[in-house]
């Protein structure tokens, strides 16, 4: 118990008081305890707390408990005071045999059944337990400030997690401030990203770009502190976070990063690379599968750079976890070979929490969960119920936690200069470590050109130069080839010369053709490789991607079934909101993949892709196709792309191109502007492309058509496009346009309506049968489109005629039909527009051009709903719906 050593306690009580003034409040408090007298604590406690005195150790430890909940703490210690925390729950006692010198072991908690035996450390010296309790205590209401200010959010995870996220910014992470890019920096996610006001209270304590008012600002429009946090809205944020269980399983994904960079640059001499990776989760996380299946990655490839720490504070929103969530969380963790250690308070016993990250730290075999009990929104008249999840404190009810706290109740966003003067001296001292490293940094590059040269292009996202060149170019006489094969041929001729690609599949890595030849797998015992077995956990897979991304310096790519990345969407679409450059390689992409069956050939997946914002799909129909969703999503640094592949061979296609597939929609081969036939613009993606051209041939020999064949590998690419060129590819727009406009697509036919007036798809599941078969019975065929195109064209004839529809222009201004019935005086004109059907658009357009010019009168119809606008006498519009019949 002397300066500096290890505080030994030989009683059954071991206390970790938070000053020497705690200890004799503690004393005083505990004489007029009667309950603790009679089961004996009493005695034991004064014999440390006397040997605290004793010693003049500076930081005696009282070693507090989480209380099962607050009701435990009111039982216990009754008075209140004012900044100081004051709770008292016997828990650990010393197993003799097993005492060592300077250690203390830990017995089973007595109000859980948890059976943690974990090592108890004496306090770090580095800790200033007055200054660390005020800025916790600041931290705390701080942060609590911003959601009621808000009038929205969440206090309490950022109440309760206030301790662990000092302890990171304060004692445990390097980073600078003025370079949040800075390359060894340690990451940060903050999983349950709900408690977003506690990331951004410290971004501002650490003066990494937030200011005051933008605190004030939390959650308004065109802040930048979001309710959730979002990478690349705020400086200092590395990934965007919310749906549970993302952000922890991205930090696996960094933890790779962090491990294969520190084993593909580190030299003997320098040590660029040895930074950690941290996380904070919630049990909300904790029971995501997502992050069951990433945990389970970690483990196995032993990622002990990543250190977890768990906020079990046995809440969420619809109540005690009780309700639901009763395993043994360390059991699970352990048996994912993950190191699991114990903070069993982590409202105050602070230098516990900063020990245990500590010797987690020592464990690089190994990933650590650190479970750091705590109470949701302590201190404050909600702790530990459910309803302190969210917004529950009031103006009110917030002074009454700053006395608790020994905060001034009146001073609103407020940090004293005491906490402001101690986390400036944090910034400087981090600058000094950064500039340490830059110092190594650059003699590492002295000596190590080739090295140094990689790394800063790495993480500049610069691609290496004329890597596009390296892309394969096919012609019509090349062997037909599945798709999927020809982008394993592409991913590995690209990552020949792009040591940053890394990634793999989700255990189909010979059906995605995803495997890199000669490239060894990352192993527990070799980090430095580049491709990732995922297992089969397709969620976890792009979480991890997304993390690797977020990272810096790498190019990830991973691949399933084009089906199974509905199990991935929730991180699918985190990529899109994130700007994450991440390549899914999606195979098998239609019910063209036969016998499997309906349960693995997606209908609706395209058009839900398609749906998302930012996110590019790439559906190549041949060699050249697949070349150019490569060189696209090169092309597209702040988009993920999922390249959607056949498994069966498909031919390579007169014209296509990889610039082609840039535009999202291309012209493979034009109309004939010699005739004036019947327009036909026979349009696909992917593996159907080349049944346009069988099509073409039979249209234009058999039946006189006059046809265009375009190639629509990507309609999200195709959208970004201008209208003009849209229109020149498409003519959907074209209003006096009689031409067919025709997509076939084998998946849901959601959304084909857009460009076309005719469509071959697939709206129902498909079958478990050879290809063939299956084709032939959806009507996947060069015949089948022939049939569509030509009942189409003579319905369209057929109801021209049967309407008698004779719009002409009669002395040059009036359009005559048949008298429509509805028409009637003080109505000028009613226009029509055909819902879903533009095939008489001259109607339209007709109308459109006099209707503020002259009465008419419109044909009788045979046509059901039309949307209707009567123009009125006075130029006011009714609107609505009608039906016409004639
Ligand atoms: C995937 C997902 N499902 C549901 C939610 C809604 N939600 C936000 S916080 C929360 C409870 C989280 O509990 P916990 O992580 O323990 O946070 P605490 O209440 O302790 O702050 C839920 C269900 C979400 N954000 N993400
Ligand atoms: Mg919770």
């Amino acid at each position: 118990m002397m300066d500096g050593k290890p505080c030994i306690i030989t009683h059954t009580i071991e206390v970790n008081c938070l000053s020497e003034r705690h200890s004799a409040i503690l004393l005083k408090c505990l004489e007029s305890d009667e309950s603790l007298k009679q089961n004996g604590m009493y005695k034991h406690l004064c014999a440390y707390t006397a040997s605290v005195h004793d010693s003049h150790v500076l930081l005696p430890r009282l070693v507090i408990t989480p209380p099962l909940h607050s009701r435990r703490r009111e039982e216990v210690h009754p008075p209140k005071i004012h900044g100081d925390l004051l709770m008292f729950v016997p828990l650990l006692s010393l197993k003799n045999d097993d005492q060592k010198k300077g250690q203390l072991l830990s017995l089973n908690s007595v109000n859980n059944q948890r059976n943690i035996v974990r090592n108890i450390s004496p306090p770090l010296p580095s800790m200033n337990s007055e200054v660390d309790l005020k800025c916790i205590n600041e931290i705390r209401m701080l942060s609590a400030e911003l959601p009621l200010q808000a009038n929205s959010g969440h206090q309490g995870a950022p109440i309760g997690c206030a301790p662990i996220a000092h302890i990171l910014w304060g004692y445990i992470m390097n980073y600078y401030n003025e370079d949040t890019k800075w390359i060894n920096r340690d990451r940060f996610v903050l999983s349950n990203g709900h408690a977003s006001a506690l990331l951004y209270t410290m971004l501002y304590l650490t003066e990494q770009g937030l200011t005051m008012d933008d605190l004030k600002n939390f959650r308004q429009m065109g802040s930048i502190t979001p309710g959730h946090p979002e990478n690349h809205i705020t400086k200092g944020v590395e990934v965007t976070t919310g749906p549970l269980g993302q952000g922890a399983s991205n930090a696996v994904g960094m933890a790779i990063c962090a491990h294969n960079l520190a084993e593909k640059y580190n030299t003997e001499d320098y040590n660029i690379f040895d930074n950690y990776v941290y996380a904070i989760c919630g049990d909300g996380c904790m029971q995501e599968g997502v992050f069951c299946e990433a945990a389970s990655i970690a483990g196995h490839l032993g990622l002990g750079r990543l250190i977890v720490l768990y906020d079990d504070n046995k809440i969420t929103i619809d109540g005690n976890t009780e309700l639901s969530f009763t395993e043994n969380v360390q059991k699970k963790f352990e048996a994912l070979n993950w190191e699991v250690r114990i903070v069993q308070n982590g409202n105050t016993d602070f230098s516990n929490i900063l020990y245990q990250i500590e010797e987690a730290k020592k464990n690089l075999k190994q990933p650590s969960l650190i479970i750091v009990q705590t109470v949701c929104a302590f201190g404050t008249k909600v702790e530990g119920t459910c309803k302190s999840h969210g917004l529950a404190l009031k103006e009110e009810d917030l002074k009454n936690a700053k006395q608790f706290f020994g905060l001034d109740p009146e001073k609103k966003f407020y940090i004293s200069d005491e906490v402001k003067n101690f986390y400036q001296n944090v910034v400087k001292k981090k600058k000094e470590q950064y500039l340490l490293w830059k110092k190594m940094f650059e003699n590492y590059i002295l000596h190590n050109q080739e090295k140094g040269k990689e790394i800063l292009r790495r993480f500049k996202k610069e691609l290496p130069y004329n890597w596009e060149q390296v892309l394969p170019k096919y012609t019509p006489v090349d062997s037909p080839a599945a798709t999927r094969n020809l982008s394993g041929l592409v991913l590995n001729c690209i990552n020949n010369i792009f040591p940053e690609l890394i990634g793999g599949s989700a255990d189909l890595s010979e059906s995605n053709c995803t495997i890199l030849k000669g490239e060894k797998d990352i192993t527990k015992n070799s980090y430095g490789n580049k491709y990732i077995r995922f297992g089969v956990r397709e969620h976890g897979m792009v979480a991890i991607t997304n993390g690797i991304y977020a990272y810096g310096g790498f190019i990830p790519f991973c691949g399933t079934f084009l089906n199974f990345y509905t199990y991935a969407f929730g991180a699918l679409r985190l990529a899109a909101l994130s700007n994450h450059h991440i390549l899914c390689i999606a195979t098998h992409d239609s019910v063209e993949l036969g016998e499997d069956g309906p349960t693995h050939q997606p209908i609706e997946v395209l058009s839900l892709l398609r749906s998302t914002p930012n996110l590019h799909i790439i559906r190549p129909a041949d060699g050249n196709e697949v070349s150019g969703a490569y060189l696209c999503h090169f092309t597209n640094l702040n988009t993920p792309t999922v390249i959607a592949l056949c498994r069966n061979k498909v031919p390579h296609l007169r014209n296509t191109s990889a610039e082609g597939v840039l535009k999202g929609a291309y012209i493979l081969e034009d109309f004939d502007s010699s005739n004036d036939k019947q327009k036909v613009i026979l349009t696909a993606s992917g593996s159907e492309l080349h049944l346009c051209f069988e099509a073409k041939n039979i249209l234009q020999k058999e039946h006189n058509f006059n046809v265009r064949i375009v190639s629509f590998p990507s309609w999200s690419v195709f959208k970004k496009q201008t209208e003009e060129y849209q229109n020149s590819v498409l003519m959907h727009k074209e209003q006096n346009s009689d031409t067919i406009r025709f997509y076939i697509e084998p998946a849901s036919t959601h959304g084909f309506d857009t460009y076309f007036n005719v469509y071959i798809g697939v709206n129902q599941f498909g079958y478990s049968a050879p290809k063939d078969k299956i084709w032939q019975h959806l009507g996947i065929s060069a015949t089948s489109i022939v049939q569509k195109v030509l009942t189409f064209s003579k319905s369209v004839k057929a109801v021209k005629q049967r309407t008698n529809i004779n719009i002409e222009r009669e002395k040059g201004m009036y359009m005559r039909g048949e008298t429509c019935t509805e028409s009637r005086s003080g109505v000028h004109l009613i226009l029509l527009y055909l819902l879903g059907h533009s095939i008489f658009p001259s109607w339209v357009k007709c109308a459109r051009e006099q209707w503020n010019v002259h009465t008419c009168s419109m044909p009788k119809v045979t046509f059901h709903h039309f949307n209707v606008k009567k123009i009125k006498a006075n130029g006011n519009c009714d609107e609505g719906k009608k039906t016409l019949v004639s």
